[in-house]
């Protein structure tokens, strides 16, 4: 039986920040420390902050803008946290209301009703709680009927989720799936840290996984799907329930995002190269045959040699788009918004890889083909 992605959601938050706006509250804050800390830098006992620049943002990573929760929290200097005030329990949480907005987006252009759904999976590179589940509060927000569970895999969440929600419709327990990655970066990002302040942005995509036999028409048939992991320390978040059990350490900035980024570029492009050509040779497909490559959106070089390595020429945006410039890395979200947004001009017949790469390190890629 053929499994097929019946359309997919997007929900972005309205707050919008340029690179300029990010940088002036970065240096803002570089400033007004390296001042209360003149004495102390200038006798060599502390280091003074070096500050961000636009270009550098944009040439290293090719990120021009992103969209934030929360534009005021985030840019307020004497914050620099996205102010979300805290919701009753009887109220829709957070990740659960901006997934159901992506959810109910992928259902509305499958002209599927929320009934008509038999599991919901929420993954995330962050989820907001351990329990109860988010995807079962979704679930049941949209009136889903099965069951649901939440899964994290970073920035490949929602490549992973696609696999599974492939696999539940392949055994048959469910005809239609609904993969929801609300991706709230910006409250695991440390806007402190000049190595990381600028990459990320917030954003919630949705993926409707299905029996082909019942998919709408224009759906994509899914030709093969393939994960691979492999350990690494390069993207690390220690936060966790375990942090209150050590008090001294429990507000360490290695309690949001740390990564060694040059580390990741070098180690990951081979990993990811390697890892579609194989499962390219594997499913009998070829370079030539791949009518469009939507790569997660972490940093426009390394897709840019990704993309090249695996079609076998510099890839063009219309081979190979890019929405960083607009986005940001939206961890698991990218490479889905690339697909939302680059995905309706294509033909009947028409091949495409969706693949996802990060922390872990883990990347998935999952062959399309637009079905009539
Ligand atoms: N402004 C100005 N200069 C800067 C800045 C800045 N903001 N930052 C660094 N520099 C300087 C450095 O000090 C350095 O100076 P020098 O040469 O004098 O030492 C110089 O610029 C070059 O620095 P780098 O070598 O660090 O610069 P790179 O060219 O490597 O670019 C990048 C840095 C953009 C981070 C790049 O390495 C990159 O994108 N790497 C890939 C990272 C990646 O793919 N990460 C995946 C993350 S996604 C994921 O899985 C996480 C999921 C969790 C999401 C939720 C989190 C919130």
């Amino acid at each position: 039986m053929t499994v097929a992605i019946s359309a997919t959601g997007l929900w972005t938050p309205s707050d919008s920040v340029t690179n300029a706006e990010l940088v002036a509250s970065f240096n803002a804050y570089v400033e007004r420390y390296n001042a209360e800390h003149a004495d102390e830098i200038a006798a060599g006992a502390r280091q003074a902050l070096l500050p961000s620049s636009v270009e550098f943002i944009e040439k290293a990573s090719g990120i021009k803008h992103r969209f934030m929760l929360d534009k005021e929290g985030s840019l307020d200097v004497n914050r620099m946290v996205p102010r979300i005030p805290e919701r009753p329990n009887e109220q829709l949480s957070l990740m659960a209301e901006v997934s159901v907005n992506a959810g109910k987006q992928a259902l509305e252009r499958a002209g599927r009703d929320p009934g008509d759904v038999g599991a919901v999976i929420c993954t995330a590179s962050s989820l907001q709680r351990p329990y109860p589940a988010l995807a079962i509060e979704v679930q049941n927000a949209l009136g889903a009927s099965g069951f649901g569970y939440d899964m994290n895999v970073a920035c490949s969440s929602a490549t992973f989720a696609i696999q599974n929600a492939h696999d539940i419709v392949k055994s048959g327990h469910a005809r239609s799936v609904l993969v929801v990655n609300p991706e709230l970066t910006t409250g695991h990002l440390n806007l402190r840290d000049r190595d990381t302040h600028f990459i990320f942005g917030d954003a919630a995509v949705a993926v409707l996984v299905e029996r082909a036999d019942i998919a709408p028409k224009g759906a994509w048939a899914i030709l093969g799907t393939k994960l691979k992991t492999q350990f690494s320390n390069n993207i690390r978040n220690n936060f966790g329930f375990l942090n209150r059990a050590d008090e001294a350490h429990r507000d360490d900035p290695d309690k949001l995002i740390t990564q060694q980024g040059r580390k990741v570029f070098k180690e990951v492009v081979p990993l990811v190269s390697e890892m579609i050509l194989q499962h390219m040779h594997e499913l009998g497909l070829k370079p030539a045959d791949m009518r469009r490559l939507w790569l997660h959106q972490a940093n426009s070089n390394m897709n840019r040699l990704i993309a090249e390595r695996v079609l076998g020429h510099e890839a063009s945006q219309d081979e190979a788009p890019t929405v960083l410039d607009v986005y940001g890395n939206t961890a698991g979200a990218g490479s889905i918004i690339a697909f939302h947004l680059h995905s309706d001009d294509l033909k009947t017949g028409d091949k495409g890889l969706i693949c996802s790469f990060g922390a872990g390190y883990s990347a998935g890629s999952i062959f399309v083909q637009k079905a009539a």
